[in-house]
This record gives structure tokens, sequence and C-alpha cells, in this order.
């Protein structure tokens, strides 16, 4: 069994596996020698052969113990017809939504769009031994705001766009949970064999709100999953508190805390679920005194509880390759 699996399914805690969200990406010379010469990032997803060399520059770099597939949260609204743009150093952009369209849109052609994505999993599945595969998907309350945002909310957002359109809304994000069940069914048919579910905008929503959009959609994800026997990490990033309401309604086989979350709150308060991340992807811009005591910090407090090491959110842009693998040496050597 890889050792993430046996980490959050049999709950051992006698290592602890690492991988970084966003270990491919911008921080990586070779990523942007590649991204230099493809500048359409929808394209560069659908490109069977880069996705897998991209997928497999971290671990081919770093001792790491998963590959993440290199792809978006965002190749969902794509595969149901909207169309999405990546601006240089603006973000994605979101062609115009008619939700009529998207509510009667055949999945079929969803799966015929997203093909490459599968393909290059299977891959990728090819060139790896140890390692755990994770596929992703963004959570549906996530996709939707992007979806009816057609920006990233960082920007601006302004929730009555969803409350003055409810019952619509609520239609449509039961058809990107349609669509992600099936993005996740293919992914693990193509050898991932496990799921992070991206709920990355789940702290705009107000506490009246959490059930509906957020625990209820990560709740009916996190049993799909189960019956395909297949781990979820759930990542419902700036709830605070209400983490431990995640993890008591919607039971994710491991939770990725972020940087906000206490994670000594945490290991008291999730019911031994197993634990991931945490750690402020910033620490990795600091010197390395600091960088040390920070990792060994999270690992001395999840000690005798299972623990991935990862970060709180995605290394940053402006990370050293180096520091990664000072990261890695640290842990390795205390643990
Ligand atoms: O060169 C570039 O500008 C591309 C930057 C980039 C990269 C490297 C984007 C655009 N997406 C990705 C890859 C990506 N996205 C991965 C790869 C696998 C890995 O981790 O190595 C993953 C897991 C994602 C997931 C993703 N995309 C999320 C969820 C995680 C998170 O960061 O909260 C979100 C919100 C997105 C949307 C998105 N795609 C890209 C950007 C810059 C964003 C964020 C936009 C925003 O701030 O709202």
């Amino acid at each position: 069994m890889d050792k993430i699996s046996e980490c959050i399914l049999n709950r051992n805690s006698s290592f602890v596996p690492i991988w970084f969200m966003r270990q491919a990406g911008r921080y990586l010379p070779e990523f942007r020698e590649i991204r230099k010469n493809n500048q359409d990032f929808i394209k560069l997803c659908l490109n069977r052969d880069l996705v897998k060399e991209i997928t497999l520059q971290p671990i081919n770099r770093f001792n790491l113990d998963a590959a993440i597939i290199f792809s978006d949260i965002l190749m969902i609204p794509y595969g149901l017809g909207q169309e999405v743009k990546f601006k240089k150093n603006f973000g994605p952009i979101l062609g115009d939504l008619i939700i009529e369209d998207i509510l009667s849109i055949d999945l079929e052609e969803f799966i015929k769009k997203n093909t490459p994505v599968y393909k290059a999993i299977t891959e990728v599945k090819k060139k790896i031994n140890h390692q755990s595969l994770i596929g992703f998907v963004g959570a549906p309350w996530t996709l939707l705001v992007y979806m009816m945002n057609k920006q990233s909310p960082k920007k601006d957002f302004d929730l009555s766009l969803i409350k003055n359109n409810k019952n619509e809304c609520i239609k449509l994000l039961r058809k990107i949970e349609e669509a992600t069940c099936l993005h996740i069914e293919m992914q693990i048919k193509a050898g991932a064999n496990i799921i992070q579910i991206f709920d990355s905008w789940a702290g705009l929503l107000p506490k009246d709100m959490l059930d509906e959009f957020c625990f209820e959609p990560n709740s009916r994800l996190t049993e799909y999953l189960k019956e395909k026997k297949t781990p979820a990490i759930c990542f419902p990033r700036g709830i605070g508190k209400e983490y431990s309401n995640f993890c008591q309604k919607v039971k994710p086989t491991c939770i990725n805390i972020d940087y906000d979350v206490d994670p000594n709150w945490a290991k008291e308060n999730f019911n031994g679920i197993p634990i991931q991340g945490g750690m402020d992807p910033k620490i990795l811009i600091e010197d390395k005194n600091t960088i040390k005591k920070e990792t060994e910090n999270y690992l001395n407090i999840f000690k005798n509880y299972p623990y991935i090491f990862n970060l709180g959110h995605g290394v940053l842009p402006e990370t050293k390759p180096e520091t990664i693998s000072y990261v890695i040496k640290v842990i390795r050597e205390k643990k």
C-alpha cells in the first residue's frame, strides 16, 4: 500500500508522508520554461505529454510520497461548456454563463473534452512506483463561485449574486456535483488512487449557508469516494472553527488544514481524523532557521497522530526549489 493510504486509511502514525500543494508550478524553472512556450493554459492542461512531464518534474527533483496530476479545478467549467481563459498577472477569466444550457448538457461531452486529462493520469501511473497518484476536483461551491463570478473572488465577489438567484444556483450546484462525480470516477479509472477535494472558497460562506453549499456537497462526494474505496482528502479553506463541524458532518478520510487553523486545536477536535498540511507557505520564503523551527513544530504537534506533511495552501511562486529539498530533509531526519 502507498504511504499516504497507509497513513490515512490505517491511521498509521509511524511515518510522515510528504507532498506539496502546487508542487508542480511556477516556482520550478523547468515548469516556467514549458509555460513560456504554451500560453494557452487550458490547452496545456489538455496536452497529455506535457501534463505527464510537468506532473513528474517535482517527482524527479524531490523525494516526495505523491504525484498530483497537473491540471486545474476549472477543467470542470471548461468541460461543461463555459469558456475558461487565464490572463497573465490576473488569473482566470470565464465566459458568459447560460445556466439553462449547462443544465441540459450531455455529460458524455464533458468526458470527451476532458479525456486527455484521464489519459495523462494513466501515463503518469506507468512512470511512478511507490508514490501515490493524487487526482483532484474543486468542490461544487468553489466551482459555482468561479462560474457565477467569472473571475477569482479574491478580487471582487458579491454574495448576492448567488443569494438573489438561489433556486437556479442550487440546480447548477447539483449539475456541477454530477460532473464532479464523473470527473472523480474517470480519474480513478485512469489510475488515481486518492482524490483531494479543494473547497478553496468555503470561507466566503456565511454560517447559515455552510450546510447546504459546503458540508452537504462535500459529504456526498466523500460518500461517493467511499463507495469507490478511494480516500478523500477534503480542504474547506478558510472556515475557521467550523472545521470541527465539517469533520463531524462530512467524515472525510483526511482533512487538510489551512494556516489559520491552530494545529493543536485541530488535533484535539477532529476525532482522530488524519490531518494534512497547515504550515503557512510564506514560511518557505524565510531563513533556514525559521523554516526548520516551523516545520518541526508541526511534526512535534502531530507526533503520534496520522499526519501528512503539506502546506496550508499552495507553494508560492517565489519559493526556491532548494527550500523544498531542505524541508524534506528536515522531516526525514526527524522521523
Ligand atoms: O502559469 C500559470 O500562471 C499557471 C498557474 C496555475 C497552476 C500551476 C494555475 C492557474 N493552475 C495551476 C495548477 C493547479 N491548480 C494544480 C496542479 C497540481 C499541483 O498542485 O501541483 C492544482 C491542484 C490546482 C487547483 C486549483 N486551481 C485551485 C485549488 C487550490 C487552491 O489554490 O486553492 C484553484 C482555486 C484553482 C484556480 C486557479 N487556477 C490557476 C490559478 C492561478 C488559480 C487561482 C486563481 C485565484 O486566485 O482565484
